[in-house]
């Protein structure tokens, strides 16, 4: 099963730089609605982020600027991908054990979320979500 789904973005380029849109509810876009917008910047080669999954949340990560590597896994399979391109979302389903890993110092990630931030919807024990996501 591939873990990895992208999302095309609409870009526009010219000799002005390139736009890049993305709207809520139309093809080529955002498949759910937004409820929380947030970004990780800041950061660099020598941490890690995530380590956690979520209960329902959906996501969609992209990078607008630098580059760093998500580590997705479903419990059963492990895949790796590097982030590095703002005319592209990873699609980052529910029940998705996710780590951030190898960020670049001018790494800006964006995130879109299906809903409002709480705690108790995350999964941070790995041992947990695998008896979890394997039932
Ligand atoms: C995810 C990955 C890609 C808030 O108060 N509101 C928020 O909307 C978020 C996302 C976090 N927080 C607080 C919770 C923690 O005290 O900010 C602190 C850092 O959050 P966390 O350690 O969960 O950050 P990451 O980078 O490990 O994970 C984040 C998201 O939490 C998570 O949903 O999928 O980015």
């Amino acid at each position: 099963m591939n873990l990895i789904k992208w999302i095309n973005f609409q870009s526009h380029e010219d000799y002005r730089g390139q736009l890049v849109s993305l709207e809520i509810g139309r093809e080529r876009t955002v498949p759910f609605d937004v409820k929380r917008v947030y970004y990780i910047h800041k950061t660099g080669p020598d941490v890690s982020r995530g380590f956690h999954a979520h209960k329902n949340l959906k996501q969609i990560v992209t990078c607008v600027a630098g580059n760093c590597r998500m580590v997705l896994d479903n419990g059963k399979s492990r895949q790796s991908v590097k982030i590095n391109d703002p005319t592209k979302g990873l699609l980052i389903e529910s029940m998705v054990w996710r780590e951030m890993h190898d960020f670049s110092n001018d790494c800006i990630l964006i995130i879109l979320a299906s809903d409002h931030y709480d705690e108790s919807d995350y999964i941070r024990d790995y041992h947990q979500f695998v008896e979890q996501v394997c039932q």
